[in-house]
C-alpha cells in the first residue's frame, strides 16, 4: 500500500517498516513485531503524539541520566531496529554505557545489535563477552544476564519496552528504572520509577535534545516527580480520546 508522507498514518507505517526490517536483519524476533503491535494500539489511542505528560517524564529522565553516577542505556531488539542512531547520541550526551541485554538472547542476534549501534557511532558496547557476566537475582528469563561495569552495577537503567519481570528484578535490586512504555497500564510501566508513555521514536529525540539543554546548566538539580500521578495522567488521556473517537 502507497500512501503519501504527508498522510496522517505515514508515520506509524514508517515506524512499521523499521520494525519490520530490523526482523528480516535479524535484530528483532517474531514476538518484537507482536509487542510492537501492542504498542501502536496505545500509540493510537494516546493521539500519535507527544503527552505534555510525557514530556514530564522525558524532563525527569533527562535529569535522572545526567546526575546518575554510572547511567546504562539497556539495548533490546526492537529499541536497536527503532533507534540506533539515537541510543547512541543518547549515551553520549549523558555518559551512559550501552548494554545488549536481550529477552530471547542468542549470540548471533546480540553481535547484530551490537554491529547496527557501532555502524552509528558507538565505540563500546556491553552484554556481549561471557566472562565479564553476572546475574540480576530473582530473575529467570535470559535478561538476568547481565555485564559486570554495566547493568550489575549500574545505579540508574533506561530499560525500553521492557518485560514486567525484569523491571521488578532490577528495582528489588536497587536500581532506579527509567522506561519508555506506549502502555500505562503494564508492569514495567506501573513498576519503574519514570514511565515515558510515549513511541520511543519520537520520545528519545526529545530526551536528547532535552539533555543537551540540561548539560549546559552549571546547578541542575531534580524536580520533584510523581510516577503514579503521571501514569494517571496518561491513563486518563487515553479515556478521553476513547470517549472522543467513539462520540465522534
Ligand atoms: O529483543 P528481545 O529478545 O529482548 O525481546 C524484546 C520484546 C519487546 C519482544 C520483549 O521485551 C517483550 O515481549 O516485551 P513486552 O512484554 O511485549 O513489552 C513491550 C512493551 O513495549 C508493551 O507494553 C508495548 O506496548 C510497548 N511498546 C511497543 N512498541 C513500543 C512500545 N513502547 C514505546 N515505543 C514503542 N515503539
Amino acid at each position: 500500500m502507497l500512501i503519501p508522507r504527508s498522510h496522517p498514518r505515514a508515520t506509524s507505517l514508517h515506524i512499521r517498516e523499521k520494525l519490520v526490517s530490523g526482523y528480516k536483519s535479524g535484530l528483532v524476533v517474531e514476538e518484537g513485531l507482536l509487542a510492537h503491535g501492542r504498542g501502536e494500539m496505545f500509540d493510537y489511542l494516546i493521539g500519535e503524539k507527544t503527552s505534555k505528560y510525557a514530556l514530564k517524564a522525558i524532563k525527569a529522565a533527562s535529569e535522572t541520566l545526567i546526575l546518575a553516577k554510572s547511567p546504562v542505556i539497556s539495548v533490546n531488539g526492537n529499541f536497536a531496529a527503532l533507534c540506533p542512531k539515537e541510543i547512541v547520541q543518547l549515551a553520549k550526551v549523558v555518559d551512559a554505557k550501552i548494554e545488549v541485554n536481550l529477552f530471547y538472547g542468542t549470540e548471533k542476534r546480540k553481535r547484530n545489535i551490537a554491529n547496527v549501534l557501532k555502524k552509528n557511532g558507538a565505540k563500546e558496547i556491553l552484554g556481549l563477552d561471557p566472562k565479564h557476566s553476572r546475574t540480576i537475582p530473582k530473575l529467570d528469563s535470559a535478561r538476568r544476564i547481565v555485564d559486570e561495569s554495566g547493568i550489575f552495577s549500574a545505579d540508574v537503567v533506561l530499560v525500553p519496552l521492557e518485560d514486567g519481570d525484569r523491571t521488578i528484578a532490577l528495582k528489588k535490586f536497587g536500581k532506579k528504572i527509567i522506561t519508555f512504555d506506549l502502555n500505562p497500564l503494564s508492569r514495567t510501566a506501573q513498576t519503574a520509577d519514570i514511565t515515558i508513555v510515549d513511541n520511543v521514536i519520537r520520545g528519545m529525540k526529545i530526551l536528547i535534545n532535552y539533555s543537551k539543554k540540561n548539560i549546559k546548566k552549571k546547578n541542575l538539580s531534580k524536580t520533584r516527580f510523581d510516577n503514579k500521578k503521571n501514569l494517571l495522567e496518561s491513563i486518563n488521556l487515553v479515556q478521553k480520546n476513547l470517549w472522543r473517537m467513539s462520540h465522534a
